[in-house]
């Protein structure tokens, strides 16, 4: 090698030894490789050599360049590793820091009504049935007794698709399904999402409900209000009571509205049952013979009830919540006092 190659290949090799971080190392790159570096600028000097040296010194100069390239690229795998372990070194863990608290979510109020009410009557030995959201109009109306000019019916009340395809205002259309599909003895228990043209504090135009229907030879209304007794005290505590008062669906013959006693006061009145000491919270009634019928049951032969509630009245009453509209809007803060 040519002398002037050597001090240079000599002294850019200490430098490399002494960089302790990336920044030094690419000092020394610079100083040597670089631009204006000093084998850079005796490779651009050799013009003004004697022509006999030039191509000895050229050669050298070249070699030495390639080996310094290559010595700088093994201390950089160095140097990096040198920083992290100094970085690691200087960052002291605290061990007696408390952990982080893991965020744990909850489960929605309807969905704890929902799995509440469905798991009593799945106690009982009912089926869990469930169906489409979008109906025929002979399905949703038509074959529970709903007559053709039903103020139901209209499209003030019901969400229209087609002329006949319409978003089911109720869960019964499950039960039709059921029956012609399978034979008694029924006992199905049947929730979904419902669809009415309603909006205010009380009424939301989608919510849910859960509806129930035995169906069998010697089924009575005492079969009903057996059962419905025993699904109050299970979701109401032990001290429930239930009255039935008349009244009227074109599905059912005869029908009842179901009080449950005010589990709030026991009976002895308060803001939430105003006054009256008792809870309206569902529906039910004998199924109507037309609605046996119209799925090819005889009437003289098969009795059956039924009953429909609301998950969002029910989740209501039970927490004390006075606009239908905090389910929907997922406010954290309300879904937090839940948890
Ligand atoms: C209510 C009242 C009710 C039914 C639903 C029903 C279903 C079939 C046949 C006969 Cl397939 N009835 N369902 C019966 C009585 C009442 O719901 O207030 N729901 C929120």
């Amino acid at each position: 090698m040519h002398p002037r190659v050597d001090a240079i290949v000599r002294e850019a090799r200490e430098a490399l030894a002494a960089a302790r971080t990336g920044a030094d190392l690419e000092q020394v790159r610079v100083r040597y490789l670089g631009r204006q570096g000093e084998l850079t600028r005796l490779l651009r000097s050799l013009g003004s050599l004697p022509a006999a040296e030039r191509p000895l010194v050229g050669a050298a100069a070249n070699e030495a360049k390639r080996e310094l390239e290559a010595a700088v690229d093994a201390r950089r795998a160095d140097t990096t590793a040198e920083e992290r372990r100094r970085e690691r070194a200087g960052a002291r863990l605290d061990l007696t820091l408390p952990g982080r608290r893991p965020a744990a979510g909850s489960l929605h109020p309807l969905t704890r009504v929902h799995d509440e009410i469905v798991s009593i009557f799945a106690g009982l030995g009912f089926s869990i049935a469930e169906g489409p959201e979008i109906e025929s109009d002979w399905f949703n109306f038509e074959a529970l007794n709903i007559p053709p000019e039903h103020p139901a019916r209209d499209m003030q009340d019901t969400f229209y698709l087609t002329e006949s395809l319409l978003l089911r205002t109720h869960t019964s259309p499950v039960q039709i399904h059921y029956m012609k599909a399978e034979r008694p003895p029924i006992r199905i228990i049947v929730p979904g999402r419902v669809y009415r043209r309603d909006a205010d504090i009380t009424h939301s135009p989608m919510f849910h409900q859960v509806e129930g229907l035995a169906v069998d030879r010697n089924v009575t209304m005492a079969d009903l209000k057996g059962t419905l007794e025993l699904f109050a005290r299970e979701m109401f505590g032990p001290r429930s009571k239930i009255r039935f008062r008349p009244s009227f669906f074109p599905f059912t013959e005869p029908s009842a509205e179901v009080d449950v006693l005010c589990f709030l006061c026991g009976g002895d009145g308060c803001r939430v049952c105003k006054q009256s000491g008792w809870l309206e919270i569902l529906g039910s009634g004998m199924v109507h013979p037309q609605v046996l019928r119209n799925v090819g049951y005889d009437p003289e032969e098969m009795t059956g009830w039924a009953f429909g509630m609301g998950i969002e009245r029910v989740a209501m009453l039970k927490y004390g919540i006075d606009d239908i509209r905090l389910f929907f809007e997922n406010d954290v803060r309300f879904l937090r006092q839940f948890a």
